[in-house]
């Protein structure tokens, strides 16, 4: 009797560990095109487990980057992709974006961002200036 009633308890508790990893991650769907992101969120937040499912629907190369706005003055130079890369707190490279393909970045974000401080950004070379950009809030 005793014993039966344990091995119930242990099922519960693998069937509640097993539900508890699926259910913290939220999905979130980004379309690439010339020139624009889209985004079925733009408001997330701190400590939740994101799938970032990211579709090129454009024609030719993109990249998802999650980084804080480019200033007028990084704008307007071609930037260093080494610097890019290293103020980005996240990103998928060109070469998992070609046309039509659809790539997949898990991530999570560390800590709150007020609005004006980060977006999701293509660095291309010309397509964050035509507008490759969507700025996002991090509660
Ligand atoms: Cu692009």
């Amino acid at each position: 009797m005793v014993w039966k009633k344990f091995l119930v308890l242990i099922a519960a508790a693998l069937g509640l560990a097993a539900c508890g990893g699926q259910k913290g991650t939220v999905e979130v769907q980004v379309t690439l095109t010339e020139f624009g992101i889209e985004s079925s969120l733009t408001e997330f937040e701190a400590g939740v487990p994101y799938r970032l499912v990211v579709t090129n629907e454009g024609a030719v190369n993109h990249e998802f980057m999650i980084m804080p706005p480019l200033t007028e003055d990084q704008m307007g130079m071609t930037m260093d992709m080494h610097e890019l890369d290293e103020n980005a707190l996240a990103m998928i490279a060109e070469d998992q974006l070609t046309p039509g393909a659809t790539a997949t970045l898990e991530f999570t974000f560390p800590e709150a961002a007020p609005a004006g401080a980060l977006e999701f950004s293509c660095h291309t070379p010309g397509h964050y200036e035509a507008g490759m950009k969507l700025p996002i809030v991090v509660k």
